[in-house]
Formats: structure tokens, sequence, C-alpha cells
């Protein structure tokens, strides 16, 4: 059974609702352990050198990085749960379409708000950097409200591996004093992710 590197609150947690998904549907039994980012845990840096989460660790020893690689991996290791779709399908492009956006542009989109350092180690630019960003991450959540408004889930009414990776980061709007009242069908999505029971164990577990 995998084992995935996760930490509270982090990207990984797409993949943690993945795995939740498939031990309460599939049987499948997964190991996770949780690690501190951009700290002294030498745990994460074991597996992945830039000492990143997700990481997952194949049944052989083989490590998988990046969102765009593992949510694929987990979505074909049980095509019968139907999360993500087989080869040669519009609707497994159109998955991958989101994932590529979601990787590339929504992730990153979050960094100036959240890590203006980043950008510029002067803390006065700090205030216009995070505005930037935040003037930046509403243009590209018009877009999504655009795609979201009449349906369910990302592709339809099937929740997807692409619906665990956008749901994180629907939902940790707040956290970065984004107002989302313009957006309904975005505020409609997060709430429907949120309720989900495999979102709320991944939740109760990554408090502990
Ligand atoms: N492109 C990677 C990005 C992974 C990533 O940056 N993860 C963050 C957490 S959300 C992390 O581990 N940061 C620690 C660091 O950069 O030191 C992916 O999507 O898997």
């Amino acid at each position: 059974m995998p084992t995935l590197y996760y930490a509270p609150g982090a990207c990984s947690f797409a993949s943690h609702v993945i795995l939740r998904t498939l031990e309460a549907n599939h049987g499948l039994k997964p190991e996770l352990i949780s690690v501190k980012l951009r700290q002294e845990d030498p745990t994460i840096h074991q597996v992945n050198p830039l000492g990143r989460v997700p990481t997952l660790k194949l049944d052989t020893g083989e490590l998988l990085t990046e969102n765009g690689a593992i949510l694929p991996y987990l979505g074909d290791l049980v095509p019968e749960a139907g999360l993500f779709a087989p080869a040669g399908t519009v609707e497994r492009a159109r998955i991958q379409e989101w994932i590529g956006f979601i990787n590339s542009d929504i992730h990153y989109a979050f960094r100036p708000i959240g890590r203006p350092e980043f950008y510029n180690v002067n803390t006065e630019t700090h205030d216009v950097i995070r505005n930037q960003g935040r003037a930046h991450l509403t243009k590209l959540l018009n877009h999504i409200e655009k795609k979201l408004t009449n349906l369910t889930w990302a592709v339809g009414e099937r929740f997807t591996i692409a619906d665990a990776y956008l749901g994180y980061f629907l939902r940790n709007l707040a956290r970065v004093n984004i107002p989302t009242d313009q957006f309904p069908a975005i505020n409609s999505y997060a709430a429907r992710y949120s309720a989900l029971p495999a979102v709320i164990a991944a939740t109760e577990a990554e408090k502990t």
C-alpha cells in the first residue's frame, strides 16, 4: 500500500483526500506520514530532495513527487472508483487540463500573498506585493467561477482527482483574505467539497 508524506494544511491535502476516499470505499490501506516543512525535519528530505509534499512512496520503494503525477497515479490505481477517466478519453484530458492549471497557475498565485519575501526581502514592499497577488488570484477566480457555474464538480457530476486538488485551494481563500461574495459558484463548490466524508476525515487527521 502506498505511503503519503504530507504536511498539515499543505497542498498534499489533495492526495490525502483521494487516499481517504479509496480507503473508505475500496479497502485501500494507505500509510500517512505527517512532516514539518521548512524546518529541521529530516523525514521529508530523505524522500524528496526538494523537501516538498506531497511525496508518495510506492510498494516497490519508488518515490513519486508532484501533485500532477501523484493524483493521476492514485486515480489509476483503482479505476473502478471513477476518480479519473480511461486513457484516450476527452474527459481524462479535461481532468488533466484542470490539474495543469491548478498546478501552474492557482498554486503559485497564492505565493505572493503568503510569502511576499520570496519576491522582495524589503518588508516595506510586502503590502504592495500581497495586493498585486490578490488582484491576480481574483482574476483567475473569475475564470474559475465561469467554468464552475451550473456544474457540481470540475468536469461535471462526478468528483474526480481534479476536484480533490481544486477544492483544497478554493476553500482556502478566506485564509489569504480574498473576498468571495462575487463568486457564488465557487462558494457552493467549496461548501460541497468541505462536506465530503473524505475531506472531513482528512481535515480531522491533519489537526492531530
Ligand atoms: N509543484 C509541486 C509543489 C509542491 C509544493 O510546493 N508543496 C509545498 C506545500 S503546499 C511545499 O512542500 N513547500 C515546502 C518548501 O517549498 O520548502 C506540487 O504541486 O506537488
